[in-house]
């Protein structure tokens, strides 16, 4: 398919490596993806689903051991240790691919090596770079095929350029034991096996258009950052963006997909999906900072979501899916999780591939659940009803505002705004989540996450900081950063905030807040909204006390909160910028007032 050179080595040194019987290169024809379900279900690694009711979606189950990423087991493989940085696991890159071709050497015998040219980004544009992944998963192909531009196009769009991120993805055994995703920065290269699992495996997401992207992005000036991307139309047909991170759990694909409440609807606001997962960030002719969703589906979590969560993500899934670890309904042959409705199949197989008993069923014992806590569906983002019309816009949107926010019982108020761009980096910096009774382990500790890129920064968090400090000097007109908490609980730990599509209400503040349309509150941790200023129109249950109530900001928590940030910050080391330090310093020092 290709007469470069440096591909065509590539893909040689490779093969000889892991020996596979045969190379098929994927080509994006429908006919080639086509023959490939068909084998997939032949082999039972995929299971067709009611072609009525969920057409043209499929089933897959990973093995029971390998359900997740692994952030233990990923690797950040510089040739010096400081530039991966304490956060990151490290491996020299000569013993890594040592090791790791010790696990590869002969492991794709009897099994056909795929080549898959894919594009993150509108094929050929500005924004957009080009990966080929080398996989023996079938599964692998058809996933890339849906989040991933991928193809034929996307060669010819490389032509004779070493420009390319070189991927190696082999099941090997799926050997927990040793299972190893790693990252070679400095050769734009990603070696993966063991792992037959979506975040592990599909390397062009977390692995390329994050850790990798990441480090390019440093070294070219623009930024990959682990961010949703929405619009919100106004009335008058104006159009404005933000971008969004939150870790994980905290609901970055509903906020994407958000309806907003029926009185904004009434009015004319709309609301677009951009992307749910990735931004790629550049500072446009204009000094506006622009973003791109590099990639092409979604990759969503399936427990949870249903027609009042996330109504657009359930209309998305509804034909040419692919789901996987959910619950196999054997009567309908369609699929079910926990949280979808309150009716689960009685004739079932659980995610694990065994026969499910829906009345065992116990919703506060993750061991009774038919599909796994982290089961998935991925769907191409066209198939979603609220895509925007500038999601394959090579140009990307122009962001109005960066919003950061985590889950905190009580600490983080509603939303505030930073004082400015070196003031914002620190609030994305300090971004925290509270372990909630659903995961293992005590409830309520903190986990440090900046700017929801813990797992996916590519380099040294230090140095990434300061990559955030020198975008903002690139950006003459640069967005506003504020930081959300949707989830303040009271005295009985109910949350107090409604959250979903009423989350509209905030953003519609800090829109106002960008144009200069609104007046704020200053706190010591930055700029509060004014109570009435926070539409409640419709709300039950919400008062003007309500929203009082939610903008507060407890000194005493945040002084626990600067002790706790100077710890984390001591712990990714000695590349903390000074600026941060200073933020810090300020912030206590306002605080202690
Ligand atoms: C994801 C994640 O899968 O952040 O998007 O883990
Ligand atoms: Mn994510």
């Amino acid at each position: 398919m290709t007469n470069n050179m440096y591909v065509k080595n590539w893909i040689d040194e490779m093969a000889a490596l892991t020996q596979p019987d045969s190379i098929v290169w994927i080509d994006g024809s429908e006919e080639q993806a086509e023959a490939l379900r068909a084998e997939a279900v032949k082999t039972g690694e995929m299971i067709k689903l009611n072609e009525e009711k969920l057409p043209r979606c499929y089933l897959h189950r990973t093995a029971v051991n390998d359900v997740a990423r692994v952030e233990g087991r990923t690797f950040i493989c510089t040739t010096k240790k400081e530039d991966a940085g304490n956060i990151n696991n490290w491996m020299a890159p000569a013993e890594c691919y040592e090791k790791l071709s010790k696990l590869f050497r002969g492991s794709m015998k009897g099994r056909t090596m795929y080549v898959i040219p894919y594009s993150m980004g509108v094929v050929g544009s500005e924004f957009a770079k080009i990966g080929i992944e080398l996989t023996d998963s079938i599964y692998v192909v058809l996933n890339m095929l849906i989040m991933t531009r991928a193809g034929k196009e996307v060669i010819d769009a490389l032509g004779d350029s070493a420009d390319f991120v070189k991927g190696l993805h082999g099941k090997a055994d799926i050997d927990e034991e040793n299972r190893y995703i790693c990252h070679f920065p400095e050769d734009n290269t990603i070696w993966s096996v063991n792992s037959g699992y979506g975040g592990n495996v599909l390397l062009g997401k977390k692995c390329f258009a994050l850790r990798i992207a990441s480090y390019l992005g440093r070294k070219e000036g623009w930024m990959a950052e682990h961010m949703l991307i929405l619009g919100i139309q106004y009335p008058d047909g104006e159009i404005k963006y933000i971008s969004a991170a939150f870790p994980s759990a905290c609901g970055k694909t509903n906020l994407a997909m958000l309806i907003p409440p029926e009185f904004l609807q009434k009015k004319g606001y709309k609301v677009w999906c951009v992307g749910d997962d990735i931004a790629w960030l550049r500072v446009g002719a204009d000094g506006r900072l622009w973003a791109v969703n590099p990639e092409n589906g979604f990759f969503g979590v399936a427990p949870g979501t249903n027609d009042k969560s996330n109504p657009n993500a359930l209309a998305t899934t509804m034909h040419d899916t692919i789901f996987t670890n959910v619950v196999h309904d054997l009567d309908n042959n369609t699929v079910w999780w926990e949280g979808l409705n309150d009716n689960p199949p009685k004739n079932a197989i659980d995610w694990k591939g065994n026969p499910w008993d829906y009345t065992k069923y116990d919703k506060k014992d993750k061991s009774t659940c038919g599909a796994h806590p982290n089961s998935r569906f991925t769907a191409m983002a066209t198939n979603c009803p609220c895509i925007s019309s500038e999601f394959a816009n090579p140009a990307g949107v122009p962001i109005s505002a960066i919003v950061f926010g985590g889950r905190r019982a009580k600490t983080a108020p509603l939303v505030y705004q930073s004082k400015d761009w070196q003031n914002g980096t620190f609030v994305g910096s300090i971004m925290a989540s509270e372990t909630t009774a659903a995961a293992a382990g005590a409830v309520g500790v903190v986990r440090r996450d900046p700017m929801a890129m813990r797992p996916f920064v590519g380099y040294n968090m230090g140095d990434y900081f300061a990559h955030w400090l020198e975008m903002g000097k690139r950006i003459p007109n640069a967005p506003k950063i504020f930081n959300v908490n949707w989830f303040r609980t009271d005295d009985e730990g109910h949350f107090i905030w409604p959250g979903f599509g009423d989350n509209m209400r905030v953003l519609l503040w800090i829109l106002a807040r960008c144009e200069g349309k609104v007046d704020a509150v200053e706190t010591p941790i930055g700029f509060v909204p004014k109570a009435e200023d926070i539409d409640i129109e419709g709300l039950d249950g919400v008062t003007i006390d309500t929203i009082r109530e939610l903008l507060t900001v407890d000194k005493e928590s945040w002084l626990e909160d600067v002790a706790n940030i100077r710890e984390f910050y001591a712990m990714v080391g000695d590349r903390v910028p000074a600026e941060l330090y200073d933020e810090l310093a300020a912030l206590e020092a306002r605080l202690s007032k």
